[in-house]
């Protein structure tokens, strides 16, 4: 049987793995998530309990690590395939779900919070159709007990469904997804600690609460594409590449 492209298999699921992108950087990243949640951020969601941290938002605020992270060629050679000159980075969050209090998250598409500007008080000013994409970074390895992400494969093709409000958080409504899981499967993948998803903003996911006795730690940067938005001043990456030495003109 013929093996499905990387680009191909995006484009009919909406996600896909990059096993081992961070593999060689485990301990440097675990060091630095451990530095930011130590260090008081600024920018945070709480869980239900009041103390323990949701999400740490603005990770290149917080520590030298993640700024160089975000403008390292990983991530633009990432990135270098789906945008065209360059890319915009809305959010750049660490969700630590902490063992027991780490709840999940219900189904949703990121679109739907971008698009009402729901997002950590962060503004989206685009209109949709986007080209926006989220990598998420496994920091601790991901498993059934310790909250799965899971994806409803091929959903970011039908564009963004109505979100509504359940117990404070918003998702999509039971009678959309019953009617949508009739038709297409979910995805469940375990992550090693270092492996990277990208998934699609339009991708409907959610996420299992953390049952275990360890951290969850995962790492999301959502980008979109420069040319397809209105530019906003920061964390703009260009994916020029650095110019060869064959490419130098002598004087
Ligand atoms: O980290 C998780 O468990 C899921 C997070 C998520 O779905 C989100 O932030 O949109």
């Amino acid at each position: 049987m013929k093996k499905i492209s990387f680009s191909d298999h995006m484009k009919m699921f909406g996600v896909n793995i990059i096993p081992g992108l961070y593999a060689d950087q485990k301990a440097s990243l675990s060091e630095a998530c451990n530095r930011v949640l130590y260090s008081g951020p600024q920018n945070v969601a709480y869980e239900k309990d009041g103390s323990a941290y949701r999400s740490v938002y603005d990770l290149d605020k917080e520590d030298r690590y993640f700024m160089e992270l975000l403008h390292g060629q990983r991530v633009k050679s990432v990135f270098r395939q789906y945008f065209k000159r360059s890319f915009f980075v809305h959010q750049y969050k660490l969700n630590p779900k902490y063992p027991t209090v780490g709840r999940g998250w219900s189904w949703h598409q990121d679109s739907w919070f971008m698009l009402n500007n729901k997002l950590s008080n962060q503004e989206f000013p685009l209109q949709h159709n986007i080209n926006c994409f989220h990598l998420a970074i496994a920091v601790d390895s991901c498993e059934k007990h310790n909250g799965l992400l899971k994806f409803i494969l091929g959903s970011h093709l039908a564009g963004v469904y109505l979100h509504e409000s359940v117990c404070g958080s918003f998702s999509i409504n039971e009678k959309t997804l019953d009617t949508m899981l009739k038709r297409l499967d979910i995805f469940s993948p375990e992550l090693a600690a270092g492996d990277a998803v990208l998934f699609h903003c339009d991708l409907v996911h959610s996420s299992d609460e953390n049952g275990s006795a360890g951290h969850r730690r995962m790492v999301y940067l959502s980008a979109y594409d420069s040319d397809c938005a209105t530019p906003v001043p920061h964390r703009h990456t260009s994916l020029a590449r650095p110019p060869r030495e064959e490419d130098q003109i002598d004087t």
